[in-house]
């Protein structure tokens, strides 16, 4: 018998080609059935993979590259136009940010092991596709992140230590949103797409001209270009989430309302293979780029371990979302080198092999080759980038020691923007409960 998870009959396994039986396993669920077309591949530590090679409809999914893993740059008409401007300077300033994102990764794993964060979320690996991205946005762009985004919020100019303070348990947010016009990191799994694609229709909605347009009125028209010339009308919003958060219905539902509406916003997608423990070829069944279509917008699939290709398509992603020409889908397809987070293992279910394979194609290590063939970096160059990262690093874990524990009521602060009566109650009957402690410390003292 099937299992119970698995909805179709045993005349439908048949036709699929596999046995009812084989899909009756001791481990249950769908997991266990192999779809036509896939592979399955029992794992070194016991972890079973679907290996997809699905069916690509004939489309080349090849993600799009500048630089390859040895530090070979290629020319590519349709990205190059979009970084006249990036000369050598550009290129050390995207290298050293890369450097100082890995070691503030590195530092605060490291204060977590220490005991001076509770949890730790480490991006070793995905420095490119969040420095490359995060470069190409405007100050005035407004950013929805995920809880892994720390290189993208150093790029925006937030203090090392106040990334830090939400994972100390000291504040709902390190910062203020509105100062950086960066939100507060988003821990529920694709809700920060909503709530960028809200902004961003609310982008719109401030700079409506009456009668142009749909929506009533609010729709913008289209301009005559979709190339850099292009005018930009609005500012832009960019939400960055997970391969995992695909599957989410927020996500779905942010995707369907930016295209209708043509909202000026991009969705980054990090696609690290893995989402927790679950990969990627459990999410989809098709490449993710491909979802881009069935909302009716432009998917890129950017090699997102290249900094220079990851910059170019989101400038240009951002760019046809400020000029009125709707929202992108960009899958930069990298892979998250460290565990989940501080409190995962990944060598339970992963393979060392994968591991191996994509230490290959790091992102710095490309970088430097690229820059280092044509003179730009030597060893100067590279011990001043580390240098930087080094002062980061350093000021960071300064920053963690000093920060001071919060007052208790602090935690029903920014729950809601105006005063709530069932919240303030609920803080006045916490008062009094953390009160009759020190009574009874005072009555302990007095015996
Ligand atoms: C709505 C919701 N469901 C489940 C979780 C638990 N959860 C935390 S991280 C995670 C995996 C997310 O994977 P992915 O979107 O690929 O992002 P990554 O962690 O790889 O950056 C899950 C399921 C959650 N935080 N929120
Ligand atoms: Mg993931």
């Amino acid at each position: 018998m099937p299992s119970t998870t698995d909805p179709r009959t045993k005349d439908d396994l048949s036709q699929a080609g596999e046995s009812a039986s084989s899909a009756d396993t001791a481990h249950g669920g769908a997991r266990d059935h192999v779809p036509a077309g896939w592979v399955q591949r029992d794992t070194e530590n016991g972890a079973r993979h679907l290996d997809a090679t699905p069916d690509d409809g004939g489309v080349d999914h090849t993600p799009v590259r500048l630089i390859d893993p040895d530090g070979t740059r290629h020319e590519v008409p349709e990205l190059d136009r979009w970084l006249d401007d990036v000369d050598d300077a550009a290129m050390l300033g995207l290298y050293t940010d890369m450097v100082a994102a890995r070691r503030i990764d590195t530092e605060a794993t490291a204060l977590q092991r220490q005991g001076q964060l509770g949890l730790w979320p480490p991006m070793l690996g995905q420095e490119a596709a969040q420095i490359g991205s995060s470069r190409a946005l405007r100050e005035d762009d407004f950013v929805f992140s995920s809880y892994r985004e720390q290189g993208v919020a150093y790029v925006r100019g937030i203090a090392p230590t106040d990334l830090l303070r939400v994972w100390r348990g000291a504040a709902p947010s390190g910062w203020d949103p509105y100062e950086y016009r960066m939100a507060p990191m988003q821990v529920i799994i694709g809700a920060q797409t909503l709530h960028a694609v809200g902004y961003a229709v609310g982008l719109l909605l401030e700079t409506a001209t009456a009668g142009s347009g749909a929506h009533g009125g609010i729709g913008v028209s289209r301009p005559d270009s979709d190339g850099p010339d292009a005018p930009e009308r609005t500012s832009a919003t960019i939400s960055y989430f997970g391969d995992g958060a695909t599957s989410q219905g927020d996500v779905h539902e942010a995707m369907t309302f930016a295209s209708t509406w043509s909202a000026p916003t991009v969705f980054f997608c990090q696609n690290n293979q893995w989402a927790i423990s679950e990969p990627v070829d459990l999410q989809s069944k098709v490449p993710l780029v491909e979802r881009a279509r069935g909302y009716g917008m432009p998917g890129v699939r950017v090699d997102g371990n290249d900094v220079l290709a990851v910059l170019a398509v989101t400038r240009e992603a951002l760019h046809r979302a400020r000029a009125g020409l709707g929202p992108t889908f960009i899958e930069a397809v990298t892979y998250r080198m460290g565990p989940h987070t501080t409190a995962d293992d990944p060598t339970r279910y992963r393979d060392r092999s994968d591991l191996e394979e994509w230490s290959g194609r790091d992102p710095i290590a490309r970088l430097a080759a690229h820059l280092r063939d044509r003179g730009v970096l030597d060893d100067d160059a590279e011990a001043a980038a580390q240098q930087t990262a080094d002062e980061v690093a350093a000021t960071m874990r300064a920053g963690v020691y000093a920060v001071a524990d919060p007052d208790w009521s602090t935690v029903f602060d920014h729950v809601y923007a105006e005063p709530h009566a069932v919240l303030d109650a609920e803080r006045d009957a916490y008062g009094r409960y953390l009160a009759g402690f020190a009574d009874n410390d005072t009555q302990e003292a007095a015996r």
